[in-house]
């Protein structure tokens, strides 16, 4: 026991810390739908909120339950701050609050007012005698709020997933699904339509559309959407020379997801030079895909303006703090055997994931910790290993540097052992955790000091 010191306390799963970088973003509720905006230089996130259908409402267990929108903002996509509500069901005066039903939102500055577009109350009577969904506007002075809802839906609309474009000539375009995809332009006061929504034309006439997302960059402009082409939505992209068309079906931008969720929902941000995909997926909520969170990935372009795939990872975007817990599960290579993760707790799935390393000399290495410039001498590891177990900290690379090698005593309960550490360096560097011994450990994070 001569370089690490055993701290007793058998760790609580302690409440994870929900606002991380790393995929899924948000871990202490759900985040579906997830809309992102820069506003004066902070990245601010208009998700939708999944919740489970509460009891005694008559609801369908099985669908789509919201109730209410929540905005987080981050400066550097890795800490994100979570506002609280901005709208709920029972404050709009025009929403039936039985329905809940407050789905895919988007968010636009315009002179210095913040108009927050939300569907809802699936219960307006629309043409041909159906009933469905209206959509409403809710303005603020600040991205945070208090935002404040007009007391009608948008007139001339009967549709979901709003998405709004102010082009370069301050002309402000409103997108939206009802089957096809739907665009109309927006009169200066971003509340009223200025023109009839015309559907989009020549986009796939098969499968599902919805969730507009329209970018425009380098003169090109983007009209992404999820589409069902074969069982579920993936996200397909259209390109054109107007905020209205024509546009041309151009590609896929990402998959359907590995884990079968039914929908995905996009939108994109540029960050000091970097293109970002927001989209969501159901890891945190495996066996309900209605509970869906949002994850950030890199995307890039070619050069003519066509977008290359994204794969979605675990590891996400942006740089992780040492001094803070890194959750080694969410990782950006592993060994081909003996290493796998698993949610901890699969009835409260909020309490993250573990690594399981189970063999001698399975690994999992974990990218962009920033050890910054202060002074770091030991890490924490929190960790359970029935019959005990070793692991050894690599810098950079599987045969770099050890930082730190760690005996775990015999424990099936998670404990947090501490161990002095070596050859640190500053800056940013990669981490990969190997198993040295052949008894299984399980990781739940590290955390350097
Ligand atoms: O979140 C409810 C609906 O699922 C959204 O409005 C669609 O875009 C799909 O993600």
């Amino acid at each position: 026991m001569k370089n690490f010191k055993l701290i007793i306390t058998v760790a609580a799963i302690i409440g994870i810390n929900s606002l991380s970088a790393q995929n899924p973003i948000i871990r202490d509720q759900f985040t579906a739908d997830p809309s992102a905006r820069i506003f004066n230089g902070k990245i601010y996130l208009f998700p939708s909120h999944d919740i489970k259908a509460p009891e005694g409402k008559n609801l369908r267990k099985d669908w789509f339950c919201m109730a209410d929108y929540h905005v987080f903002s981050s400066d550097n996509l890795t800490d994100w701050t979570d506002h609280g509500v901005i709208v709920s069901q029972e404050k709009v005066p025009w929403v039936d609050s039985t329905t809940y039903s407050m789905w895919a939102p988007d968010c636009i500055e315009r002179n210095g007012k913040y108009y927050f577009y939300f569907p809802a109350n699936k219960n307006i009577a629309g043409p041909n005698g159906r009933k469905g969904f209206g959509i409403g506007v809710a303005v603020a002075d600040k991205p945070e709020g208090p935002y404040i809802p007009q007391p009608e839906p948008i007139q001339g609309i009967f549709g979901i997933d709003p998405n709004i474009l102010i082009d370069k000539d301050g002309q402000a375009y409103i997108y939206y699904s009802m089957g096809n995809i739907f665009v109309a332009k927006l009169k200066e006061n971003m509340l009223e339509l200025d023109s009839e929504p015309v559907a989009i034309p020549d986009l796939p006439s098969k499968g599902l559309k919805e969730g507009p997302w329209t970018f425009e960059r380098n003169g090109i402009y983007y009209l992404t959407f999820p589409h069902v082409e074969n069982k579920i939505e993936r996200l397909e992209y259209a390109m054109g020379n107007s905020p209205m068309g024509p546009f041309k079906m151009t590609g896929v931008i990402m998959d359907e997801s590995p884990l079968n969720c039914w929908t995905n929902h996009q939108s994109f941000i540029e960050k000091d030079g970097q293109w970002y995909l927001f989209y969501h997926q159901n890891e945190m909520s495996p066996k309900f895909d209605k509970n869906r969170s949002a994850c950030i990935d890199s995307m890039f372009f070619n050069a003519d303006g066509t977008i290359q795939k994204v794969t979605p990872t675990f590891r996400g975007v942006g740089l992780i703090n040492a001094k803070g817990k890194i959750e080694i599960d969410r990782y950006s290579l592993k060994s081909e055997s003996g290493a796998s993760i698993s949610l901890i707790d699969t009835v409260s799935s909020f309490s993250g994931w573990k690594t399981i390393l189970d063999s001698k000399n399975a690994w999992i290495q974990y990218n962009s910790v920033d050890f910054g410039t202060e002074k770091i001498k030991s890490v924490q590891v929190n960790a359970s290993s029935k019959n005990g177990g070793i692991l050894e900290i690599h810098l950079d690379k599987i045969d770099g540097p050890i930082l730190s090698k760690i005996t775990l005593p015999k424990s099936s309960d998670w404990k947090i052992v501490e161990s002095k550490i070596s050859n640190v360096k500053p800056g940013t560097h990669n981490l990969i955790i190997v198993s040295k011994d052949e008894n299984p450990v399980e990781v739940d994070w590290i955390q350097f000091e």
